[in-house]
């Protein structure tokens, strides 16, 4: 490429991220360019040499940037990012890729851009018609009721789903007209739901002061538009945080809020002390403070958002004696002791911790000792308590910490739902929210974050299925002039994963399934299997993990643990003793635990022996790749709408945009390719006779009949001026006529102004005859 002075240039100075420079001089002979960039706001100049594909060419952003990415003439990454971050330090955190919604995480509260103002000025607009804002896809999704809509959000750990999430809900909740008398209410409590969820189903990481270990779908029923009712659909709560937390992180947030709400006679009551006595809440050896970040929560709000979800009095007190028990068990400890004939055992340390459990659990302090420092078999029908080591006392109590704590969550939800499903929702117009947890590459990755990025995957796998496969797809079908656009196809790393019959999971279900299956007899099986698969990596000798190369990024997973939480075993006994509680909250919330005990334990034959074939039940991956499976099902039937979240840093440092960091995202989220289809191609379509019957007022004078729809939407299309940049920007389908989102924009307008004009005539006319 040939340059000249004055140029503009994007350049790569050996940062790894490009920079905008101008040429100053080019040494034409040593092939040496001179260049200029403005770092930190100091003046700062570079010798290049050309040719190196380390120079291109520089469209001028100007001060303030695009609001629509697909605007930029100049595609390249480097556009894209200056891009963001021109807008990004005028605080303009959200920006179009067409009508995908970019938004970056400001780490600091905009008020006045989400008020109820804000919500009113984007009511009934387009996208594109005020800049950009999770409030115009609100409004999109609103008024493209009553076909199902859902709002996909994605993005990272802490790039900021579920304050995008919320702030969706929000808007909904104050454009839709108040709701029938009766059920006013519902809103209000579909708003309370989502702080009392996050309480209980978020926790501090070392990404993101209150991340969702959890991830849920939202289903907002509307009827005449009013909010009617909506369904919570959640996805597997991380269990192992209950009881252990990697350093720096925290329990979930309703743990600290307790502590903190309760008065001191409160906690007498339920034998509670200080947050930081508790082994369950101070292993990260993080703080232990009752708020966290995102909702400042205290334990007064919490209890009133329960009561507005209907969670009475006695109930709450229910809540609180479980989740002091929890707290409680977390202290038991074990010593170890020599039984008779050489066996060893363990007894606990002290039973203060027991008894207090079992009187908060209103259980008997006998049985729950037992049921931590023995075992039951039954050896001809008959049972015999044989004792546990410590390692497995410790699992024991663990285990019966966590199948606490998980169904009281799965009560709380089912609860909630009980509450904000009303009847007769089945013929009601919906719009979805999905908020996940994001991508997680932590130090130390096990089976949680196997499933937490695998369900990343599928959904970029619907991204990318929306935006570019049944696109281009459409295309064909309806022969339009167009050329195929590549993307990153994830779908490999899909297939690894969970595909039958070898897909990890696959792999890992069989040998949870397995009794003398081993973590290492796991790992074997998946080095033997897809050693030579290029997204799956096998350690150096002897290591006890597996790296997969995700969408996002390689990670390692260590096995070691993976079986166990796989097959999230609950002993009998324990259920039991949990069902026999006086306390009602406990033994409702035991009940649906009898499945998860039951399917693990051999059933007997009519003859009362035990039937030696072991029936193959759903482990913690099998249910979670069929419930993935259903809420990708359900969300194929509705109209998507996408919001792609970005981490500005790694710091949760507010307004501060790094680089790197902010490419990475762009670059593995398939930034560059979504804005190429959507400036190339055409996400509108619509039928001939709508078109027509909705843009006719731009057709000067009367349209002519008898002619086809086709024929007649070409004519008013011909009346605008057709934008040859990158191709005409409409084609006329078989079927269908296909738009830029661009000129549908200005489509609108005029039409806008069309109607506008013929009212004000009509309204002279009327007035001459009055
Ligand atoms: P996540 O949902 O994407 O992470 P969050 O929505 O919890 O991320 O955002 C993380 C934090 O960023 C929040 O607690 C806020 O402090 C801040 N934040 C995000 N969006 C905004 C916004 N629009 N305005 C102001 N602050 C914001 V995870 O749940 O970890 O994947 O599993
Ligand atoms: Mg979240």
């Amino acid at each position: 490429m040939e340059w000249s002075t004055g140029d503009l240039i994007w350049f790569d100075p050996g940062v790894s991220h490009w920079l905008p420079g101008e040429v100053l001089e080019c040494h034409k002979g040593a092939n040496v360019l001179t260049v200029q960039a403005v770092i930190n706001g100091k003046p700062q100049t570079f010798a290049l040499t050309n040719g190196e594909g380390s120079v291109r060419k520089r469209e001028d952003l100007g001060t303030t940037g695009v609001e629509d990415m697909t605007q930029l003439t100049d595609l390249h990454e480097a556009a894209l990012l200056w891009n963001l971050k021109l807008r990004y330090d005028r605080n303009s955190i959200y920006t179009y890729a067409g009508s995908i919604l970019v938004a970056l995480n400001p780490y600091r509260m905009f008020d006045s851009s989400y008020g109820i103002e804000a919500a009113q000025r984007y009511r009934g607009k387009m996208i594109g018609a005020l800049p950009p804002h999770l409030f115009a896809l609100g409004a999109a999704a609103y008024a493209a009721l009553p076909n199902p809509q859902v709002v996909v959000i994605s993005g990272e750990s802490g790039s900021g789903k579920t304050e995008s999430t919320k702030l969706v809900m929000q808007y909904l909740a104050a454009v839709a007209p108040s709701a029938p008398r009766g059920q006013a209410l519902v809103t209000e409590q579909i708003l309370e739901a989502a702080p009392l969820l996050e309480a209980f189903g978020n926790a501090g990481t070392a990404r993101n002061d209150n991340s969702s270990r959890f991830g849920k779908y939202l289903e907002v029923y509307f009827k005449h538009g009013a909010i009617v009712g909506a369904r919570v659909t959640q996805y597997l709560l991380e269990k192992s945080r209950i009881v252990t937390q990697a350093p720096g992180e925290r329990n979930y947030h309703v743990f600290y809020e307790l502590l903190g709400g309760l008065s001191n006679n409160e906690k007498q009551k339920y034998g509670l002390v200080e947050a930081d006595k508790y082994f369950y809440l101070n292993q990260g050896g993080g703080d232990c403070a009752a708020g966290h970040a995102g909702s400042g929560a205290d334990w007064g709000a919490l209890s009133r958002a329960m009561q507005v979800l209907g969670v009475g009095e006695s109930e709450q007190e229910g809540i609180v004696k479980i989740l002091a028990s929890v707290l409680h068990l977390g202290n038991v400890y074990f010593h170890r002791r020599q039984l008779r004939h050489g066996q060893e055992g363990v007894e606990v340390g002290s039973d203060v911790e027991i008894k207090w459990a079992a009187h908060l659990l209103q259980i008997s302090a006998n049985g729950l000792q037992r049921a931590l420092t023995t075992r039951i078999t039954e050896a001809r029908s008959e049972r015999v308590h044989s004792p546990l080591s410590i390692d497995q006392a410790l699992d024991a109590r663990d285990a019966f910490a966590k199948a606490l704590y998980s169904a009281l969550f799965n009560w709380l939800v089912t609860r909630v739902n009980s509450i904000v499903q009303r009847g007769g929702l089945h013929d009601a117009a919906r719009i979805s929210l999905l908020d996940i947890f994001g991508f997680e590459n932590l130090s130390e990755n096990s089976f949680e974050q196997l499933c937490i990025n695998f369900a990343s995957e599928s959904l970029q796998l619907y991204f990318n299925k929306h935006v570019f496969k049944l696109e281009q797809q459409e295309y064909a079908r309806e022969r339009l002039e167009w050329t195929n656009l590549t993307w990153m196809d994830n779908t490999p790393v899909i297939h690894l994963l969970g595909k039958k019959p070898v897909g990890i999971l696959h792999l890992l279900d069989d040998e949870s399934n397995f009794p003398k299956a081993s973590d290492s007899s796991f790992l074997e099986k998946c080095h033997y299997n897809h050693a030579l698969n290029e997204n799956y990596c096998r350690p150096r000798v002897g290591g006890r993990e597996f790296g997969i190369r995700h969408f996002a990024g390689q990670v390692w997973y260590s096995v070691d643990g993976f079986l166990d939480k796989n097959r999230d075993a609950l002993r009998p006994e324990i259920v039991e003793l949990l069902a026999s509680s006086k306390e009602p909250l406990v033994s409702a919330i035991a009940k649906p635990l009898f499945t998860q005990a039951q399917t693990r334990t051999l059933p007997r034959g009519a003859n009362g022996r035990f039937v030696t074939m072991k029936p193959r039940t759903p482990t913690v991956a099998a249910r979670f790749s069929d419930s993935l499976q259903q809420l990708l099902e359900s969300m194929s039937k509705c109209n998507p709408w996408f919001v792609r979240c970005i981490k500005p840093n790694n710091d949760k440092t507010p307004m501060r945009f790094d680089m790197p960091v902010v490419l990475e995202q762009l670059r593995y989220s398939g930034m560059l390719d979504t804005i190429k289809i959507r400036q190339s191609g055409y996400p509108v379509r619509m039928k001939f006779q709508y078109f027509v019957e909705r843009y006719r007022y731009l057709y000067p004078g009367k349209l002519p009949r008898g002619v086809p729809y086709r024929d007649l939407c070409r004519g008013i299309l011909e009346q605008r001026p057709i934008n040859l940049t990158a191709g005409p920007d409409y084609q006329l389908g078989a079927t269908r006529v296909f738009l830029r989102e661009g000129l549908e924009r200005q489509l609108e307008i005029a039409r806008a102004d069309c109607l506008r004009d013929s009212a004000l005539i009509i309204q002279k006319h009327m007035r001459g005859y009055l």
